[in-house]
């Protein structure tokens, strides 16, 4: 399954967006299974899985590798492309443009006179070796308890969740999630503010993009999945200290490395609180998981879902509460999980 999951980052760079999503929806389907596929006879029958797909199966199960993925893995433009995007603020396109201009490393980057980096990308640059360490469990914990405190000492009623891959129970992360919101409508606009400087104050602010709320109630929910949601937000970078984590292991680090400390990656989100179990749902994810919920919510209840709302088509009406409860939107979720979408 690793290798679709290369096969789908080959394709976006390639700005193959159809072969990109297949290759991704191949990868969730066996990370699904039970058990690892040790014939071809055993994928029989299972959705998602196309002829590309088949073929570079029943090549690692001849010949115990693909030689499509193999020639990817040696090609010079993916490989760029790759480490360009593994910093934090750069994406495909900037990741292109490097590569265009004869750029093969991080240093040449950094030593290029003629390269203008973002505040994003310049954090990105000099956390790197951090933020690319995996996060763990016992960090994401300890830094729960930090954003909780802080939360609770300026809102006392304020709700906050832990998100993303740590709320599927995954044991690591690329980053940590949270949402917050405050049970009176409109306060939480002014708290993610108020959160932000209280961590500014306890020395523990790295980095941070601020991006205000955009959302706007009359609108339909999204079709695309690719849209993001329009709720207030903020992409930071904290400093999360060795005692802070419990657990043997501590603090995930280079074995000679002995500040102390470590750089997270954070996401703040915070939605008005009649929005929120949307929100907790398509900020749970997987990605592929709200794909495919909202894809079901269109073809099979005639329904639009995205993370501000489910809108009924049919009788063209929201009523959050109502419409939650007769639509049964936590059945479908049961049900798809229990179908095993990608955890
Ligand atoms: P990881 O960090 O452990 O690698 O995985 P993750 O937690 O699943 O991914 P993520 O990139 O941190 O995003 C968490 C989920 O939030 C993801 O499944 C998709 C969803 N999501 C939204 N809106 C947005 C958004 O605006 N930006 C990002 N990055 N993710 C979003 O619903
Ligand atoms: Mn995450
Ligand atoms: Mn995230």
């Amino acid at each position: 399954m690793d290798v679709m999951e290369e096969l789908a980052e080959s394709s976006e760079f390639n700005e193959s967006k159809g072969p990109c999503l297949a290759f991704r929806q191949a990868a969730s389907v066996l990370k699904s299974l039970p058990s690892a596929v040790r014939c071809l006879g055993a994928i029989q029958g299972l959705p998602w899985l196309g002829e590309h797909t088949k073929a570079v199966m029943e090549e690692i199960l001849t010949f115990g590798r693909s030689f499509k993925v193999e020639e990817i893995r040696c090609d010079e433009r993916y490989q760029a492309l790759k480490l360009f995007t593994s910093v934090f603020g750069v994406g495909p396109k900037t990741a292109e443009k490097w590569y265009r201009r004869g750029l093969r490393s991080l240093k040449e980057i950094l030593t290029e006179p003629n390269i203008q980096l973002n505040r994003m990308q310049r954090a990105g640059f000099l956390y790197y070796s951090d933020i690319s360490k995996a996060v763990s469990k016992a960090e994401a914990e300890a830094l729960g308890c930090i954003i909780e405190e802080t939360v609770h000492w300026i809102a006392p009623d304020a709700v906050l969740a832990l998100t993303g891959g740590f709320r599927r129970g995954k044991e690591y992360g690329h980053d940590v999630d949270f949402l917050l919101t405050v049970p009176e409508m409109g306060k939480e606009e002014g708290l993610l503010l108020h959160v932000i400087d209280r961590l500014r104050d306890q020395g523990i602010l790295l980095y941070c993009d601020h991006q205000g709320s955009t959302f706007d109630v009359s609108k339909l929910p999204s079709c695309r999945f690719e849209d993001m949601d329009h709720f207030q937000k903020c992409f930071l970078i904290l400093r999360l200290e060795e005692g802070q984590v419990e657990g043997e292991r501590g603090l995930q680090r280079d074995p000679g490395d002995s500040r102390g400390w470590r750089a997270v990656r954070v996401d703040l989100v915070a939605p008005p609180v009649d929005r929120y179990a949307f929100a907790l749902l398509g900020w749970t994810g997987s990605k592929q998981f709200g794909r495919d919920l909202r894809t079901f919510a269109r073809k099979e209840r005639q329904m639009l879902l995205d993370n501000h709302a489910l809108y009924d088509k049919t009788k063209r009406n929201y009523s959050y509460r109502r419409l939650l409860r007769r639509t049964s939107l936590p059945i479908w979720v049961w049900s798809m999980w229990s179908l095993g979408r990608e955890m």
